[in-house]
């Protein structure tokens, strides 16, 4: 495909449905590759629309038969054309279709719609599943009541869940029986589901605050229930906390979950019935890490939230997707804040924006929260929509305060619920709750780009008083070159040299409560009587998802590292300054020279190591990873030189800390038996960032400490980062790790994924050969995508110098991926192609073999929809 033979669909064009559905009755006959769906669908004229054929979307469908109310259609009553369906009849204004369609699950390699994965039937239907099911009309302002009734053998499938509550099952001759599920909230298509296998499961009920009983189920393969503990454990958390922070409680008698092993992403929140990637899931000390753990209780959070908005309050249309995943992301992003430390939260989440949401702003695949445009939906699942999304709702709170949100979100539930709503419905709730005018804010939703925000400050020793100007642009993206200046929330604090919090009015008051909101190009701010220079934390809490420029003494950020009170900010500190040590040692690197490290570095960070919060200390002595530091670079991008600035500075970190790092393992945080608790994650955190750099600074007896450290762990995160440290070095035990750890785990795919990953990720010429020689491996497999994810995905994602080679090898071995992927699950191949968004930033011969190797890939077939998009996009001026 090409752009020319891909529709382009414009938010400008939304036109409501013109019929709306009110029930749909499904019949499905479970029958592996003879399944047979029957859909009877109840459809009534849109008295707010003029007349229209009805017109259903369909993929890859074979159509048994097709009635209006009850009398079979004959071929010329209707047009199936491409993806579409057009009844050329003229119905009543309410009539019933009845549509029979034959489906095969286990052909089924998109996974999307019915598939079958490791013998159990399941679904996915967002974004556009359903019409893989049966002809429907495929968009989420078209909510319906959802009757299924599955039909399977017993010995297959005996167990049938789906959307709802289960109001009749039985036995049927033969071996076979019937299950008859019925949700009385409409919903769109894209949250309908079933599950039909043999699956074990773990049960529990949560009692609402009205008292009512509502029972819970995960249900996952069998022999593996003792590891879906934790996920239920979470689940019950979500609904208590979703009742207690946002007064949501849940509305139905039943609440289950299904973990499958083939899923093309995390998990999917369909209504009652959520569907889980096994991997967040499953977990046990022995198998799961402490961020398996956080993950889970993350993912279960997040769906479960999607239930209020998502669910009951659900999309307009696919522009608005932001409205429910960047709102669901800003509530799950809270709840882990209640439930573990609300500052390590708030670092984890910042790292994850800059490192996946800035660099895609600053790509050629750079869109804005709320796109205008798309051509395969399926490409606007991105960090952009979701985590900019959230950031966009945590400084809508951050500008209307805290009282005012949750006015406004209780508006929203009320005035919305069982709607399909937009961004200005949403944002009309907060308006109307803080009687503020949000049109300039609402901005964030239809501008990409990250803003860059320059603060100079001057003081005036004469005057005693202090200017800080402060001046915002955001950069031209694809098909938006002009930008307008945004509204932008800075939490700001001055602090004295000596660390002190300096409390203190700006001449005209415009800082209230701490915050400074920029809404226009430069704007400035004078502080007086102030007996010497400040030190100014320019971005509490990170509260703008912005590029901060700004001239800065080395000692201005040891003083923010050591004493501002928001620990975000001393995060912050201590990576800016690092990344400025490798700035300059990228620069004396290049010129020949051997870079040297200022110690007050190593002794800022060992004052650090003496403190209480664990997890928080971890950060801190965690530096920007290889990718941080490219995106600060922002062009011209040399992956080797800056793998080895990196490696120069964890060697000297390690080297200076030494002694601070021994007494660490030894006398200050000794290992103690496992104890699942946040607390002592953050223990095991705070040692194995401690490892990695004590490695990097003593390689002989580091390592040997790490194998001790592999072979004595009595948990699986301990275990892990003993093992993905060892892998980074070419040391003679190395190889014998590799086999020790596959004698291990080799008939478990989710720890197998773990040891592809870090043998993947190994900076070293030979990688590639290695990871094309592990896809031969028997625990690998082409058409998973956890392992697709794993191999391939970890290389072209996560090891920068090896897949950016110089000689184009990486490149060349992931297009020959994706055309192969591409066949059998095009979202999975269009998510792979993504590595290469940035290929514009990279130095001139790897950008040029970058941008050769598109354009081979581009001329060299026919593609997915999905993959088409990208590389087009990708490739435009
Ligand atoms: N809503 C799903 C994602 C669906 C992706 C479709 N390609 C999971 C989530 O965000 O909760
Ligand atoms: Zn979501």
């Amino acid at each position: 495909m090409n752009h020319a033979e891909m529709p382009a669909i414009q938010l400008k064009d939304y036109a409501p449905p013109a019929w709306l559905v009110t029930n749909v009755h499904l019949d499905v006959l479970l029958n592996d590759d003879n399944t047979r769906v029957t859909a009877n669908i109840s459809f009534s004229r849109n008295p707010a629309c003029a007349p229209q054929p009805l017109i259903l979307d369909g993929d890859d469908l074979t159509l048994d038969s097709i009635a209006l109310n009850g009398a079979t259609l004959s071929a010329k009553d209707y047009r199936i054309n491409g993806g579409s369906l057009t009844l050329l009849v003229t119905p009543d204004d309410n009539f019933q279709l009845t549509v029979v369609t034959r489906l095969k699950p286990s052909k089924n390699s998109q996974l999307m719609g019915l598939y079958r994965s490791s013998g159990i039937y399941c679904t996915q239907c967002e974004a556009e599943g359903f019409r893989r099911i049966t002809f429907f009309p495929d968009r989420p302002d078209i909510m319906a009541v959802y009757t299924t009734r599955l039909t399977a053998r017993k010995s297959d499938a005996p167990v049938l869940l789906s959307n709802g509550n289960c109001i009749d099952h039985g036995d049927l001759p033969d071996g076979w029986h019937y299950a008859l599920w019925h949700d009385p909230h409409p919903k769109p298509s894209y949250l309908f589901a079933l599950v039909g296998g043999d699956l074990s499961s773990v049960k529990g009920e949560f009692i609402t605050r009205s008292g009512r009983t509502v029972e819970l189920g995960i249900y996952v393969e069998k022999g593996k229930t003792e590891r879906a503990h934790y996920a239920l454990d979470s689940l019950k958390r979500s609904m208590k906390w979703d009742e207690d922070a946002f007064g949501r409680e849940y509305d139905l008698d039943v609440f289950n979950i299904v973990a499958v092993s083939d899923f093309n992403m995390g998990a999917m929140e369909n209504k009652g019935l959520n569907i889980f990637n096994d991997k967040y899931i499953l977990a046990s000390p022995d198998t799961a890490t402490d961020s398996d753990y956080v993950n889970i209780e993350s993912i279960i959070a997040h769906e479960y939230f999607h239930n209020w908005t998502g669910n009951r309050i659900t999309c307009r249309d696919w522009f608005q997707l932001c409205l429910k995943e960047g709102l669901t992301v800003f509530r799950d992003q809270e709840f882990t804040a209640d439930q573990r430390s609300r500052a390590v939260k708030r670092i984890s989440d910042v790292r994850i924006l800059k490192s996946q949401q800035f660099s895609e702003d600053a790509s050629s695949l750079a869109h804005p929260v709320r796109p205008l445009i798309y051509r395969e939906i399926n490409n606007f699942y991105t960090a952009t929509v979701y985590e900019k999304g959230a950031e966009i709702i945590r400084m809508l709170r951050t500008l209307i305060g805290l009282d005012a949100f949750a006015r406004g979100m209780d508006l929203y539930f009320t005035k919305y619920d069982g709607t399909a709503a937009t961004v200005e419905n949403f944002l009309s709730c907060f308006e109307e709750a803080s009687s503020l005018d949000l049109s300039h804010f609402s901005l964030w939703y239809s501008q990409a780009g990250t803003p860059r925000i320059t603060i100079d400050h001057d003081y005036d020793a004469e005057r005693k008083s202090l200017t800080i100007r402060f001046s915002q642009t955001t950069p031209p993206t694809p098909g938006q070159r002009i930008k307008e200046p945004l509204v932008i929330p800075l939490k700001l604090g001055l602090l004295n040299p000596q660390g002190q919090s300096l409390t203190m009015d700006d001449e005209h008051r415009a800082v209230r409560d701490g915050i400074f909101v920029l809404s226009t190009e430069a704007a400035e701010l004078r502080y007086n009587n102030l007996d010497g220079p400040p030190v100014l934390s320019p971005l509490r809490e990170f509260s703008a998802p912005v590029i901060l420029k700004m001239q800065r003494e080395d000692s201005e950020f040891f003083v923010l590292l050591a004493h501002d009170r928001d620990p975000f900010s001393r995060w912050q500190a201590s990576q800016d300054y690092a990344t400025r040590v490798l700035n300059r040692a990228i620069s004396t690197l290049e010129s020949g020279g051997q870079p040297t490290l200022d110690t007050k570095y190593a002794e800022a960070l060992a004052h650090v190591l003496e403190e209480v919060d664990h997890a928080f200390i971890a950060q801190v002595i965690s530096i920007p990873s290889e990718a941080d530091i490219a995106r600060d670079i922002g062009h011209d991008i040399d992956p080797d030189m800056i793998h080895h600035a990196r490696e120069w500075l964890r060697q000297e970190l390690g080297r200076n800390l030494r002694a601070p790092l021994d007494a660490l393992f030894n006398t200050v945080l000794p290992i103690k038996p496992y104890q699942p608790d946040s607390q002592s994650a953050g223990i095991r955190a705070l040692r194995n960032a401690a490892l990695d750099l004590f490695v990097a600074g003593d390689r002989r007896s580091g390592i040997s400490r790490a194998l001790t450290q592999f072979h004595d762990a009595d948990n699986m995160t301990d275990r892990m980062a003993s093992f993905n440290i060892v892998s980074q070095y070419a040391c003679p035990e190395r190889e014998q790790l590799f086999s020790d750890f596959e004698n291990m785990y080799r008939n478990e795919p989710l720890i197998m994924d773990k040891w592809f990953t870090a043998q993947a990720t190994i900076a070293e010429q030979d990688t590639l050969a290695r990871v094309k020689t592990l896809m031969t491996h028997p625990s690998f497999s082409m058409t998973n995508p956890n392992r697709l994810r794993a191999l391939m995905g970890s290389f072209v994602m996560a090891n920068p110098t090896q897949f950016h080679r110089k000689d184009g090898a990486g490149y060349s071995f992931l297009s020959d991926i994706i055309r192969e992927t591409d066949k059998t699950n095009a979202q999975v191949a269009a998510r792979l192609l993504g590595a290469f968004k940035s290929w514009r930033t990279l130095e001139t011969v790897r950008r040029q073999a970058a941008h050769k190797c598109l354009q081979d890939l581009k001329t060299s077939g026919q593609f997915s929809r999905d993959v088409s998009d990208i590389l087009d996009r990708m490739l435009a001026d």
